[in-house]
């Protein structure tokens, strides 16, 4: 074979590698979602991930040019797509993904569903997110708020490094960023977040106005991963070009011996129903084999959205399956949920820091969990006997109406 015939070989191997590489993008966005059976009552969950790496468009990764890439090799790997803030807009079902490259930088993408559950597609180009004078090494965890002053708002871990402790190379320092925009393709950068708190993560813009001020929930703490004793809170500002907290209240403490012993963190902006503010949040506990994080809801007074008035007991999501596998194992997050015109409600968590899922469920339903589901009693002695309760109550209909049930 003379030198051009294997040139000519060489780059037909390049073009069929490269439509394989297409073919099986194209099946794996245009792939149809299923309800897994045997639910909850509660919500839903769907066979397969709705986001993963393999998600991120080719061209986004490999070189296509065959001249100056013959192998046809991937430049810039994806490593995982998780934890998305989510909104509809203008009929469009959307979520802005925390995309993180092979080199640890996260970046902010939209990727968009005909339904709100199957085909996601990221949009051609991720969000090159303007930054302040003080330029972040990483950005992550959007939470997106419709507020009713017009604009949607981003706020999001903006994370530098710690230049008070040079030693250690990892410490670092997580502040909120904010902006916002109208289209999601077009972002306004205001200013980081000031409050009396050494960090902050997991701050979320409450979507309407308190007596006239923006309530931002917060989630202070005393380094990069200790919180401390705080847990979420809340704070008032009069602007969110500049947003400056005097004072953070508590919201939602820790406490010991529950799922969120160790810390806690807002999810999404929270949801408004007849009853009062529906929010989801995360809950951290330390085991043996590390954090786990699992989901939990609550609710606030509709007037007072920092006074809790509902607190069902014990999770909401846990990771299961191969969800408890990951970059980051043993963790479900949410920063994004999107309530439909019919009372639809798509939550969609992230499994292991490393891919997003979808759950859907309804308004009516959550409103049903938060308002019934008992408190957690805080000792096993009543936990038992609170369960006692029930199985005396359940064992009574079983006798009664289903006598030709075994159990
Ligand atoms: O790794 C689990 C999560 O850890 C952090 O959340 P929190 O501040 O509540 O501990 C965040 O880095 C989050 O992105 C991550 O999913």
């Amino acid at each position: 074979m003379d030198g051009n015939s294997f040139c000519v070989m060489e780059k037909q191997i390049f073009d069929n590698k490269l439509l394989k590489l297409f073919f099986d993008y194209n099946a794996l966005v245009n792939r149809s979602n299923k309800v897994q059976v045997n639910g909850n009552g509660i919500y839903d969950r769907y066979e397969f991930p709705v986001l993963t790496r393999d998600h991120a468009p080719v061209f986004w990764q490999y070189d296509l040019n065959y001249e100056t890439n013959p192998s046809l090799m991937i430049r810039l790997g994806i490593n995982t797509t998780f934890n998305a803030g989510a909104v509809k807009l203008n009929g469009r079902y959307l979520m802005i993904a925390r995309v993180e490259g092979f080199d640890v930088k996260s970046f902010f993408a939209v990727a968009e569903s005909p339904n709100g559950i199957d085909k996601w597609k990221f949009w051609n180009r991720p969000i090159v997110m303007p930054v302040n004078d003080d330029p972040e090494k990483n950005v992550y965890d959007i939470r997106l708020t419709q507020h009713e002053d017009g604009w949607i708002y981003g706020l999001f871990c903006a994370e530098r490094k710690d230049k008070s402790n040079l030693e250690d190379s990892s410490a670092a320092l997580a502040s909120c960023g904010i902006a916002r925009t109208k289209n999601l393709i077009d972002w306004e950068r205001l200013g980081d977040l000031k409050s009396n708190a050494l960090q902050q993560r997991n701050c979320v813009l409450h979507p309407e106005f308190v007596d006239g001020k923006y309530m931002i929930y917060t989630r202070p703490q005393k380094s990069f991963i200790d919180t401390g004793d705080s847990g979420i809170c809340a704070g008032f500002c009069d602007s969110m070009v500049h947003a400056a907290i005097e004072n953070e209240i508590m919201v939602d403490p820790r406490e010991y011996h529950t799922i969120k012993e160790v810390k806690n963190g807002q999810g999404p902006a929270p949801l408004k129903t007849s009853k009062g503010w529906l929010h989801l949040a995360h809950g951290v506990r330390r085991t043996a084999a590390g954090l786990r994080y699992v989901l939990y809801l609550f609710m606030t007074d509709l007037k007072e959205p920092w006074r809790v008035v509902k607190r069902p007991g014990g999770h909401f999501i846990e990771p299961l399956g191969e969800e408890r596998m990951g970059d980051v194992s043993n963790v479900v997050f949410c920063n994004g949920w999107i309530l439909d015109n019919d009372g639809t409600v798509f939550i969609y968590y992230a499994s292991s820091d490393t891919r997003m899922h979808v759950a859907t469920t309804t308004l009516d339903k959550l409103v049903d969990f938060v308002c019934n589901t008992p408190e957690d009693p805080g000792y096993t002695q009543l936990c038992a006997a609170q369960r006692d309760e029930l199985i005396l109550k359940n064992l009574k209909i079983l006798e009664k109406q289903y006598p030709y049930i075994a159990y």
